[in-house]
């Protein structure tokens, strides 16, 4: 059997976090790979990491193929007009208004926590570790996907790391059973566009969840049902590749979406 490997890079300086990243990959490949985001680590916009922390770790699980959530952006033009929608949408696949409004609330503290929140719908958290939140990793995509992946996204001018891993996670996340959707505000003061994503209706990009400068941020998972062992056991452990690519749409609206929802 082919040997898969989670390889995962984490580098900051002077104690505070720079950038991170992580894929699955073949044998063959892991030295490149190694050597590419040593590179990123050294080079980063946010200043030259002085340490980096690297793991290299054989999957004893063959990886999930799985594929990417149907991608689209919504029209919005405020943090106002994004709350609004978001409310909507979220509430269309029964995730009550006081959850999502208890989010958005939560992820503007100020406190940026290391992973996520997980919360029911009707706002109540339940992670176990309040403060770290819950962190999703082993998750990649095979080259051949991501290939596919930065054609649609660069006739889209997408063609970005922060847009193609924030979709590889939302599709790794939003495929577990007990996960009915997920609200993501960039903690970059400079990124303003966060998302929601969700099985019914995809992975949707919200210009404006955030005025610019400000630099809190994270992610809420809404959970219904089930087990919560095994839903952070999948999201931590489970490896999962993305081998399929779903459609990459441009600008749509609230009711297109709501119209439109599986
Ligand atoms: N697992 C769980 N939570 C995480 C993880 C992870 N692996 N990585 C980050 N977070 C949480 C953490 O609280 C961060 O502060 C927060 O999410 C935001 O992370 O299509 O860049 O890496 O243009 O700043 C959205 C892209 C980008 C929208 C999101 O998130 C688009 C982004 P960041
Ligand atoms: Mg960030």
């Amino acid at each position: 059997m082919k040997k898969f490997y989670s390889v995962r890079m984490r580098a900051s300086k002077d104690g505070m976090h720079i950038s991170g990243a992580e894929g699955i990959y073949d044998k063959n490949h892991v030295s490149d790979i190694v050597q590419k985001y040593t590179g990123r680590a050294l080079s980063h916009e946010k200043g030259r990491s002085d340490e980096i922390s690297l793991i290299i770790e054989e999957l004893k699980k063959r990886p999930l193929k799985i594929s990417t959530l149907p991608l689209c952006t919504l029209n919005t033009r405020s943090p106002e007009s994004v709350k609004k929608a978001s409310v909507k949408i979220l509430r269309s696949i029964g995730i009550t208004e006081r959850a999502v409004e208890e989010a958005f609330k939560s992820l503007s503290l100020g406190i940026t926590m290391r992973g996520a929140m997980l919360m029911d719908i009707e706002g109540v958290r339940l992670e176990p570790d309040l403060l770290r939140g819950v962190r999703v990793t082993r998750m990649g995509i095979t080259e051949n996907a991501d290939s596919i992946l930065s054609k649609k996204l660069s006739r889209l001018d997408l063609n970005n790391n922060t847009v193609k891993e924030a979709l590889i996670l939302a599709s790794k996340v939003n495929r577990h059973p007990m996960i009915l959707g997920e609200l993501c505000i960039s903690d970059d003061p400079d990124y303003t566009t966060g998302y929601i994503a969700g099985r019914a209706f995809g992975y949707i990009r919200l210009p404006h969840i955030k005025r610019r400068g400000l630099s809190y941020g994270g992610r809420a998972f809404f959970i219904t049902g089930g087990e919560l062992k095994g839903l952070i056991e999948y999201l931590q452990q489970t490896p999962v590749i993305i081998s399929r690519i779903n459609n990459c749409r441009g600008k749509v609206n609230t009711e297109e979406i709501l119209r439109k929802k599986k």
